[in-house]
């Protein structure tokens, strides 16, 4: 079990950032072991590409893990620390996914029955499926492709507004729908809104009265809250800045919002350690039944190489060979990538404080190598692309049409 945390390093700077670390044990002889010094690694690279703060957790059946670096508050330089919370930004899809699955186990909804069946004449076709929508694969357009076509401002429009869901609907009916149902994967919003609709109509309660009592409260998450249309993070919270599109521009404190954009799309706030314990319990067959997990991880391609996409849950193909099991998100100030193991026995949630910087996010992807590629990762991470080739970018889909860099 983690012992005393140890004040392990410094970035470079004038300042001196702690590092928080837990030491590290051996992995089986099968499974690759934690790469504990190149976890501290990307979270330090992660504040020099200009995040205030950086952390991860890794739950190992048991074993944990903690790192962070850099601060949670630029104002008043407060470290950093696995006891924050912040926003997850997307990861919320895998709840609400999980709430619907759970209505299909209880009979209530039939993933292959159209949305209209359940919510009439709310979409212009009757043969966009609930399952299409679970799997970005109901053509509908991301509304937040034109919302936040310019980062600051566009989110200075939206940081107090409270929607009803249908407001954001009708904003994605505006535009042409990208695909015919069914037919294409187009990671968008809109889906998880309409999903929230469902959860909504099928039970008569808002959604997170059933976040609390289906998920929650069962698996007593003490840190995961759905506050909207509150705008402030309750308790000890690390703040989240957006960076502007202008380089050079100062770093936005984007923390108090209403989310309201993206409601049960990605409202939800959360710490590492739920968020380990709830991949950890989804995988490991405890929120859903077996036939529904199963549902959740019949994969489809997803834009990005090594990417896949069930419902409301995303694969990845780490360089070394493994694949783990979650989602990522992006809200203005956070950065989240949570994502276990297929048994759900290692679970790894990583946040940076900053938003709107590929960089940052390409980075905080290799949270993932040293989570679950052990020390093969290194050798991953010091290939050099060929001369005159400019490197790939491991680009994240955050929302279509978002360029990140
Ligand atoms: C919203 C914009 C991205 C984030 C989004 N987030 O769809 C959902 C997700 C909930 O996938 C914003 N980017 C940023 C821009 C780009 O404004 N112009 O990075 O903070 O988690």
């Amino acid at each position: 079990m983690a012992s005393a945390r140890v004040v392990v390093g410094a970035v470079a700077g004038a300042v001196l950032l702690p590092l928080l670390a837990v030491p590290a044990h051996a992995g089986s002889p099968t499974e690759p072991g934690v790469d504990l010094a190149g976890l501290r690694g990307v979270l330090r690279s992660a504040l020099t590409q200009g995040a205030p703060g950086s952390m991860a957790r890794i739950d190992d059946g048991g074993t944990v893990y903690q790192a962070a670096a850099g601060v949670a508050d630029r104002a008043n330089g407060r470290a950093m620390s696995d006891a924050d919370r912040f926003r997850i930004g997307s990861v919320t899809k895998t709840f609400t996914a999980v709430v619907l699955l759970q209505l299909v186990d209880e009979k209530k909804l039939s993933l292959d029955a159209p949305v209209n069946r359940y919510l009439p004449g709310l979409l212009p076709d009757d043969r966009i499926t609930v399952r299409h929508v679970l799997g970005h694969r109901s053509g509908l357009y991301d509304y937040t492709n034109d919302m936040f076509a310019k980062s600051v401002s566009g989110f200075e429009a939206v940081r107090k507004k409270v929607f009803v869901p249908q407001d954001l609907v009708k904003l994605s009916l505006g535009r042409a729908r990208t695909n015919a149902p069914g037919m294409a994967y187009s990671y968008s919003n809109t889906n998880f809104v309409v999903a929230g609709m469902l959860v909504e109509k099928l039970t008569g309660n808002p959604v997170r009265t059933e976040y609390e009592n289906r998920i929650i409260k069962p698996l007593k998450l003490r840190d995961t809250l759905y506050v909207h249309p509150g705008m402030k993070i309750p308790g000890r919270f690390a703040r989240g800045y957006l960076t502007p599109d202008q380089a050079g521009a100062p770093l936005v404190d984007a923390t108090e919002q209403t989310v309201s954009w993206a409601q049960s799309a990605g409202a939800l706030i959360s710490s590492t350690r739920d968020l380990n314990t709830f991949l950890s319990a989804l995988l490991g067959g405890r929120l859903t039944s077996a036939t529904q997990l199963a549902q959740m991880e019949r994969w489809m391609p997803a834009s990005g190489s090594g990417q896949a996409y069930g419902l409301g849950l995303r694969r990845r193909d780490l360089s070394c060979g493994v694949s783990v099991y979650g989602h990522t998100g992006a809200v203005q100030g956070f950065y989240t990538y949570a994502f276990a193991s297929k048994d759900g026995k290692r679970a790894l949630a990583a946040v940076a404080n900053t938003s709107n910087n590929g960089t940052v996010l390409n980075t905080m992807l290799r949270t993932l190598d040293s989570a679950f590629c052990g020390k093969t990762a290194k050798t991953v991470k010091s290939v050099k692309p060929p001369r005159g080739k400019a490197p790939v970018e491991r680009h994240e889909d955050v929302a279509p049409a978002l360029t990140l860099d």
